[in-house]
């Protein structure tokens, strides 16, 4: 992305970016890297390539260090993934590494949990007492009576990998409160999940996808070039008026929990008006005979009583979208976690795809490219004998099983069913935050006989831990390589770009020091040189770990590439080996085999419905104490629309409690139109527990609140089926 590009991104939230690049002169120095720094007449200078870890996002970055201190993060261009973007949190990396509220050194607690009485121990200190806590735990209740939660991270396989030579089958990750329904929806309809080639489309519907805030590279920065180049035209469906839907061409207000109804009936006209794509759906597709049946009960008129979104607007919107085909897709969006029929939703929107024919087209879905890396060969363990405590195979038999499923794995531990779990270790995640109703995984916590965590600041669930394994930051450690498989694949490189400011660890050295300790060395024989000389031995260059330390990233050349996969012999990784309409995986399983509309539940009199989102400042529950960022909005207000904050006497900027099921908030009050009258939204990640994260502790946690609820095919969590009750204090 040019200069232009990048600073009309602005528009979405990284107005910030500039000003912050221009304040990381004045950040925060060491006492003795001050000293370094006035004693130097001539200040060595250094451009390091390597890959920002501030969101899942991974944008290429080129960090500028001078006498080993960190000056300033630039964006890297050579990158078609991130395109020449850093984002505001992407520059605030800087506060990251020199934050002077990080966890400098592995802590054991003193007092009682969540007191905050600690004491700073040596890394022998803190590893001798996590692997006896964990071995006394095993002795007890068996490696079953472990629990080891972990969010994406390019160290997280050591973790996980030691979770399982520990003989633990019990690994639960963030992805069931993200994104496991569309993952789901995706897979069991196309084999694989696509990516959209926003880039190349000229007509993008949107279900709350909010990517002028929440971020997904490329398609955030491809997205602000088509809608302010008016190259596409964007449907935009959101109960609230995002950045997202001030670029859009359209927006409507969506009464939440119904976009599947506005979706079967795009279809029914579609089918109905013979506007599908006849040649793609009979060379590729399985179940049109009984989809066009099934679609023909949901008509424009009755979902716009569901949507309100009137009829001639889905009828027309159906026709536009059939004319622009290829180029035009119902886009997949990220985070699914919304209500208890997800799956079905996002179901819906990849049937509508694929009877269109926008499969593996330019300006449609594309399968994603990879470049093939090489793998470290490694002892392999025992499987875990014990069954997972969430009962996936039961509960949701569809449900990728490693991921777990996070609400109801609570609820078993909760119960102590099947059997106990009493030990808890967390590696990059904050639980407290992350799954809804804070109550109840803070009683799972108190539960725990022992819990370690392994984070670089003091979260709202290492404030509660027994130990604090401080881990180094993406700027002072040496990762394994990544391949991010997209329309164009890329393979990025993080490497340090200072020497560990404190006394902290990278994963693998963390994992290892646990491993030896519990005679699992075995598994753990290699270092993270080696482990990387394997990865990039694969790659097609003549010397590949040069390339990557230069220049951060490889790109192969020959992508994108259109129509892989259009060849009549094409087997998708489907039961039928076909793109399925009508899903008889699903059938057998119990499910329905074609997406059935179930309407939400109504509003409550006198309640609102909590709907959540982002801001493009913070990254979900992990940023807020970062002043660079936290001074630009520095609190997550309740939006609140002016009919109903009338109602209840509430003006903007008063103090608010907000109550549900599951507890109660106080925040300040937003009053505006940009939102439903029946709706209130909040941002995630502000009213944190931890003292350490000071700027953090304003607002209000929507996790404290969040009720209990899952989507029911794919178990992840379902985060807008709570009601709220909202008054001045
Ligand atoms: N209430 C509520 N819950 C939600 C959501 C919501 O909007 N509201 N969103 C959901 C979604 S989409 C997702 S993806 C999940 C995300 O849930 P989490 O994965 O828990 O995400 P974060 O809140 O970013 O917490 C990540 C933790 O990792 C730490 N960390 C950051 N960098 C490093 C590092 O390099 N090493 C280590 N060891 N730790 C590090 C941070 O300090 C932080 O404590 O939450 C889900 N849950
Ligand atoms: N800045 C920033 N960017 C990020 C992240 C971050 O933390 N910060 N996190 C990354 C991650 S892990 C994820 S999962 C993605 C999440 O990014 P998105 O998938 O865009 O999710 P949210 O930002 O949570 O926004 C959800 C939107 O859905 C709307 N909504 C609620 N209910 C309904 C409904 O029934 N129908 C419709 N049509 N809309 C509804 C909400 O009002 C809200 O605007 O962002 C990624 N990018
Ligand atoms: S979107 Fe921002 S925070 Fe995320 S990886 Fe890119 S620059 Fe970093
Ligand atoms: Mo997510």
């Amino acid at each position: 992305m040019n200069r232009r590009g990048f600073l009309r991104v602005a528009t979405g939230g990284a107005v910030g970016a500039t000003l912050l690049q221009a304040e990381a002169c004045r950040m925060p120095f060491g006492k003795d890297q001050a000293k370094e720094r006035s004693s130097a007449a001539a200040v060595a200078r250094e451009e390091i390539a390597t890959t920002c870890d501030m969101c899942v996002n991974k944008c290429s970055v080129i960090a500028i260090v001078e006498k080993g201190v960190l000056k300033k993060l630039n964006p890297n261009p050579e990158s078609p993934k991130s395109r020449g973007m850093l984002c505001a949190r992407g520059n605030a990396g800087i506060q990251q590494l020199y934050d002077s509220s990080r966890i400098k050194h592995p802590m054991i607690r003193t007092g009682e949990r969540g007191e905050g009485k600690w004491k700073v121990v040596s890394w022998d200190e803190a590893l001798d007492f996590t692997a006896q806590k964990l071995s006394a735990v095993k002795e007890k209740y068996g490696p079953q009576g472990t629990l080891w939660s972990s969010s994406e991270g390019w160290q997280e396989i050591f973790f996980r990998n030691l979770s399982q030579a520990f003989g633990s089958p019990n690994t639960v990750r963030h992805s069931s409160t993200c994104l496991t329904s569309v993952n789901l929806a995706y897979s069991m309809t196309f084999g694989t999940v696509p990516s959209f080639d926003v880039q190349n489309a000229r007509y993008m519907i949107i279900s709350g996808a909010n990517r002028l805030e929440s971020f997904i590279t490329p398609d955030t920065m491809d997205l602000v070039d088509a809608t302010t180049e008016r190259k596409a035209r964007l449907i935009y469906l959101d109960p609230r008026f995002t950045k997202t839907a001030a670029k859009a061409d359209e927006w409507y207000a969506i009464r939440p929990g119904t976009d599947l109804a506005f979706i079967l009936a795009m279809m029914n006209v579609i089918i109905g008006e013979n506007r599908y794509d006849k040649n793609f759906v009979s060379a590729y597709c399985t179940g049109f005979e009984q989809l066009a049946e099934h679609v023909k009960q949901y008509s424009p008129e009755w979902a716009a009583e569901e949507t309100q979104i009137p009829a001639k607007d889905i009828v027309r919107i159906a026709r536009e979208f059939s004319d622009a085909t290829p180029r035009a897709f119902y886009y997949a969006g990220r985070r699914s976690s919304w209500y208890r029929d997800d799956f079905s939703m996002r179901r819906g929107q990849a049937i509508l795809n694929a009877i269109v024919g926008n499969w593996d087209r330019e300006g449609g879905l594309v399968p994603n490219a990879k470049v093939e890396l090489g793998e470290l060969m490694f002892l392999p363990w025992d499987d875990p004998v014990a069954p997972r405590i969430d009962e996936i195979d039961k509960n949701f038999p569809l449900a990728a099983k490693s991921d777990g499923v996070y609400p109801k794995l609570r609820e078993n531990v909760l119960a102590g069913q099947p059997y106990p779990v009493k030990g808890w270790m967390v590696y990059k995640q904050d639980p407290m935050n992350a799954v809804p109703d804070q109550e109840k995984t803070l009683q799972m916590l108190r539960q725990m006989d022992f819990v370690g965590v392994i984070d670089v600041q003091m979260s709202d669930t290492a404030w509660f831990a027994d130990v604090i394994l401080p881990e180094s930051t993406y700027l002072e450690r040496l990762d394994p390589v990544e391949m991010l498989g997209g329309i164009r694949p890329v393979v990025l490189y993080r490497q340090p770009v200072v020497k560990p400011v404190h006394d902290t660890k990278p994963a693998l050295e963390i994992v290892q020091g646990l491993a030896k300790r519990l005679n699992l060395s075995q598994y753990f024989d290699y270092t993270m040189e080696q482990w990387i000389a394997e990865q990039v031995k694969a790659l097609p260059l003549d010397l590949p770990l040069e390339h990557l330390k230069k220049h951060g990233v490889y790109s192969p050349p020959q992508f994108p590439k259109y129509g892989t996969t259009l060849s009549p012999d094409h087997r998708f990784v489907t039961k039928s080996g076909k793109i399925e309409l009508f899903s008889e995986r699903l059938q057998e399983s119990g499910y329905d085999p074609l997406p059935v509309y179930h309407a939400p539940s109504q509003v409550p009199q006198g309640k609102f419905r909590l709907v959540l989102g982002r801001h493009a400042f913070y990254t979900h529950a992990s940023t807020a104490n970062y002043s660079w960022l936290h001074d630009f909005a520095p609190e997550n207000a309740l939006w609140l629309h002016p009919r109903a904050a009338d109602s209840l006497g509430i003006r903007s900027g008063d103090r608010i409690e907000v109550a549900s099921g599951a507890g109660s908030i106080q925040t300040k009050a937003r009053v505006t139109p940009q939102i439903r009258p029946d709706c209130v939204f909040m941002q995630h990640g502000f009213g944190k527990r931890s003292p350490w994260l000071r700027l953090a502790n304003s607002g209000g946690s929507d996790a404290e609140i969040i009720e209990t609820a899952w989507d029911k095919v794919s178990g992840g969590a379902a985060l807008h089926e709570t009601f709220v009750k909202v008054r001045k204090v």
